[in-house]
């Protein structure tokens, strides 16, 4: 008989699959964003509970873009964010450059993506004052400054186990894997599905996601 143990209901979450994040023409272009394309819309095809897309959806005066710091470059500099409701709270968030603002062509889901399989798009990083790279929740904890409803779509639909793709692997992919396992649902991550902003650093990423028990697992299940 089946048990509630035996109930598998996979999610797929294309993280930021967006024109910016993709070379040749992206300002926060992904060395290799485009390669992943087939693989993602492969994991369209399949018969997942439910498929969401996430499109990193900024004001044009974000403080994530160095532009708007005096004196500040993107990739090199940081700026401290703090809690206005919890001024001891701060957090360092790496500066970019303008990226995805709002009903910009750069912020357009890419193309050549299929979003006849996509359920349901879910923006992120609205807000001008916090950085969100998670497609659940910005990074502060008290109190959050934003949840963008996905952890109760989610729940609604009785999904189990979610399986995250897109860009960039090091950052959103990453904030969002962390989150959906935080939020308890089974999690991996699809290797061939992701590329990272930093190459080098995939490793020591892949070792924090499989310190917290997300799975980076390649589309052969290895
Ligand atoms: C991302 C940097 C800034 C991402 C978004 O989608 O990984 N990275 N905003
Ligand atoms: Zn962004």
């Amino acid at each position: 008989m089946a048990s509630a143990k035996d109930i598998f209901k996979p999610a797929l979450i294309v993280v930021d699959v967006q024109d910016d994040f993709c070379p040749p023409n992206g300002t926060l272009a992904v060395p290799n964003g485009r390669a992943i394309i087939p693989t993602v819309n492969h994991l369209l095809t399949l018969p997942f509970a439910v498929k969401i897309a996430t499109k990193d959806w900024h004001p044009r005066d974000h403080i994530s873009f160095a532009s708007n710091h005096v004196g500040k470059r993107p990739f090199v500099d940081f700026t401290t964010v703090v809690n206005p409701e919890n001024p001891e709270e701060t957090y360092e968030t790496r500066l970019w450059p303008d990226h995805c603002i709002q009903n910009t062509s750069g912020a357009e889901l890419l193309s050549e993506l299929d979003v006849r399989g996509v359920d349901l798009v879910v923006e992120k990083g609205m807000r001008r004052e916090v950085e969100m790279y998670s497609a659940f929740f910005d990074p502060l904890k008290s109190p959050r400054a934003c949840d963008s409803g996905l952890a109760d779509v989610l729940r609604e639909r009785g999904v189990t186990d979610v399986f995250v793709v897109g860009l960039a692997f090091d950052y959103c992919v990453q904030a969002t894997a962390m989150d959906s396992k935080a939020e308890g649902f089974t999690t991996c991550v699809v290797r061939e599905g992701t590329k990272a902003v930093d190459e080098g650093t995939w490793g020591t990423v892949e070792t924090s996601l499989e310190d917290v028990g997300v799975k980076v697992v390649g589309l052969d299940g290895e």
